[in-house]
């Protein structure tokens, strides 16, 4: 199994419906280690860039305003294959789809409002680390649990 990195983000009304600690609570359970992590507000050019892939679409405009419309928790995540253990976690993008258990299946009713963002692959993993840390801001560190999960 590759070691990897991810990148995942808390969407706007995670903060101010205090679930930051109960989703972050499920990521480091599972084993993933977390090696970046800010409370930040994202600007218009910054999200547009990061759903650039999603130019054009109907819902890309409402999706730019949502994501900057309060702050946002950004994180790089780590382990072996971290992009594919995340994205289970969070379940499938579409609400209706979202199984329970799964973050978007437990916390989220519209699809747009999705909780939480995780890279698709390793490639945009690497994107999305770029646009939202420097590389100084990754802190690597040694998890003494490795042999338990
Ligand atoms: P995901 O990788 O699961 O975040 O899904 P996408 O990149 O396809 O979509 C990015 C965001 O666009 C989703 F989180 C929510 C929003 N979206 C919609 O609002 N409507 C859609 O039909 C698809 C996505």
């Amino acid at each position: 199994m590759p070691n990897e990195l991810s990148f995942a983000m808390l969407k706007p009304g995670i903060v101010q419906r205090r679930l930051v600690g109960e989703i972050l609570a499920r990521i480091e359970k599972k084993g993933l280690d977390i090696v970046a992590l800010k409370l930040m507000e994202i600007d218009k050019n910054l999200a547009r860039t990061h759903y650039i892939e999603h130019e054009g679409k109907d819902f890309y405009n409402g999706l730019v305003d949502y994501i900057t419309s309060g702050p946002v928790v950004a994180m790089v995540v780590s382990g072996d294959d971290a992009v594919s253990l995340l994205r289970k976690l969070c379940g499938a993008t579409k609400v209706e789809e979202a199984l329970p258990g799964t973050i978007r299946g437990d916390y989220a009713d519209h699809t747009r409002n999705n909780v939480i963002h995780a890279s698709d692959g390793v490639e945009s993993a690497k994107r999305e680390i770029g646009l939202f840390f420097s590389p100084s801001e990754l802190i690597a560190w040694k998890d003494g649990n490795d042999e338990w999960i």
